[in-house]
């Protein structure tokens, strides 16, 4: 089969329905793909690279940075910053917002990412990703400040993220609907494999890391208890899988329903995950697949007005029945 509809082709195909596209959106789209695609092939050959293990450095995450990181890091900040149409970045691995020689007025937006999420994995092969935000600078003219970034999710012009496993994914959208390409090594590009996702309104599994349970507050233990308890009358035991990987527990969890959580608890009392780079993107994308999202309270995640470009946030998202069922959990434990 001839693959026809490739990432760059959908994405033009995607802007002509907006009459007075100025294709920005369409190269700024392009230039991260492009990124994706460099660090798939950095991920693939890291092994004998020598790109495993650390580099020395610790993050302001106070996290010890890996080689292959810093790579990633890298990769999107040259690409990024030299496609003209960014004005400030933000990485996980810079403990400062990085300014672009586009810094100024012609830049009209701004992105956040995480080069590579769950790097941790990658020495076992374990499936890892790049998670990224767009958003519009809040003033148009003028040169993009840290305080762009501190904008709701529901201001997002684009959010997506990449896997690099058995195959290298590309799922995006820019508010009207997920979409999901597969990297063709062959041709060196992003083929759709499926247009506008849609999670299950139920499903059957859940992903947490239960070795956190001694930490967990009591929704969190109430609504575990009930998703293990052998009642097939409500649709219970689910099946549990937890991969490590956020990129990976997101992915399955948007394709097969579910739910997944990292919830706050006595141990990440905010909980673990990144607000500005991790949980609005995939909370977004999420949404925009017809699930719930919300921060372990009622709250939202894309309500979320971020205060700091690397705070932490407590994540559940999936299936809108069973973030719902975590939700009574939480606040009528005996109902649930
Ligand atoms: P834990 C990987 O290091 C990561 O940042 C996410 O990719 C993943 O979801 C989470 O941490 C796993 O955390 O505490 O369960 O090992």
């Amino acid at each position: 089969m001839i693959p026809t509809h490739t990432l760059s082709r959908f994405i033009r195909a995607q802007e002509r329905l907006h009459p007075g596209s100025t294709g920005e959106l369409s190269e700024l789209l392009s230039s991260i793909a492009l990124g994706v695609k460099l660090i798939s092939q950095i991920v693939t050959t890291a092994g004998f690279k020598g790109l495993y293990g650390y580099s020395g450095r610790t993050n302001i995450q106070d996290e010890q940075t890996r080689l292959l990181d810093e790579e990633a890091d890298q990769v999107l900040v040259e690409i990024l910053g030299s496609s003209g149409h960014f004005g400030l970045l933000v990485s996980e691995e810079q403990d400062s917002v990085i300014a672009t020689d586009a810094r100024q007025e012609n830049a009209k937006y701004i992105v956040a990412f995480d080069p590579l999420d769950g790097s941790s994995n990658i020495g076992s092969n374990i499936p890892v990703g790049t998670i990224f935000a767009i958003y519009k600078k809040l003033d148009g003219r003028g040169p993009a400040k840290v305080d762009d970034f501190f904008q709701p999710g529901t201001q997002l012009v684009a959010a997506g993220y990449s896997v690099y496993g058995a195959k290298t994914t590309f799922v995006y959208s820019t508010g009207e609907g997920v979409h999901d390409f597969t990297l063709d090594p062959s041709i060196g590009e992003f083929v759709l494999t499926e247009k506008s996702i849609k999670i299950p309104e139920r499903g059957n599994i859940f992903s947490i890391n239960e070795g956190n349970s001694p930490y967990w507050e009591e929704g969190t233990k109430n609504y575990v208890s009930l998703v293990k308890t052998l009642d097939k009358s409500r649709g219970y035991p689910y099946s549990s899988r937890y991969v490590g990987s956020l990129v990976a527990d997101f992915d399955r969890t948007i394709r097969k329903g579910g739910i997944f959580l990292y919830p706050a608890s006595t141990k990440h009392p905010k909980g673990r995950l990144r607000l500005l780079y991790e949980c609005i993107p995939l909370s977004f994308i999420m949404e925009q697949a017809g699930g719930m999202a919300v921060d372990g309270t009622e709250k939202r995640v894309l309500d979320i007005v971020p205060e700091d470009i690397h705070e932490r946030c407590a994540l559940v998202v999936g299936s809108r029945h069973d973030v719902k069922e975590y939700l009574s959990s939480v606040y009528d434990p005996k109902k649930a």
